[in-house]
């Protein structure tokens, strides 16, 4: 028999399985997904065609941790910085604007100022090696449940701005 938290009995189904295989009021991963990255670049062929991208993210009494690992990365990115954050809207190969602007803690309600940072949103930046790139942040938040997607960009994230240049990949996380 499954016991719901109150906090999630607004979650889908599924997801309902996965969190109540934990005790309810634990804390712990509530999002671990992987697949092949969805081709957002306007290039015929980049370094991201036909990688497979892993996202988890794990809720702790501090906020939130997310770790992306990407994998297959073709060798012309080696030793090459990326962007990659998480995104409000979801991931749709061929569209990178669908995925809209990053996940910003204070334009949902969830912190008192607003500001582009790696606090206030999920950073994921990583550094090619051997094909492969991981990138972890760590923020005083735990973002709101949705349709969301983690977007690759072709330059590095200026810590000013927020800005990482063309949206290159993506891989839809939903929980
Ligand atoms: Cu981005």
């Amino acid at each position: 028999m499954l016991t719901t938290s109150p906090l999630r009995t607004a979650v889908g189904a599924t997801a309902i399985v996965l969190l109540t295989a934990t005790p309810a009021l634990a804390l712990g991963p509530f999002l671990r997904t992987s697949g092949v990255l969805s081709d957002l670049a306007t290039t015929a062929s980049g370094p991201f065609d036909g990688a497979r991208a892993r996202v988890q993210m794990v809720e702790s009494a501090r906020g939130s941790h997310a770790v992306l690992t990407v994998k297959g990365i073709g060798p012309a990115a080696e030793g090459d910085t990326f962007g990659a954050h998480l995104h409000d809207g979801p991931c749709i190969a061929g569209n990178g604007a669908a995925a809209g602007p990053h996940y910003n803690s204070h334009a949902h309600g969830q912190s008192p100022t607003p500001g582009i940072n790696d606090r206030t949103e999920i950073w994921l930046d990583f550094t090619v090696e051997d094909g492969t790139g991981t990138g972890t942040a760590s923020v005083p938040f735990v973002p709101e449940s949705g349709s969301r997607s983690v977007v690759i960009h072709a330059d590095p994230t200026n810590a000013q701005t927020g800005a990482a240049g063309p949206r290159l990949a993506c891989l839809t996380v939903a929980w």
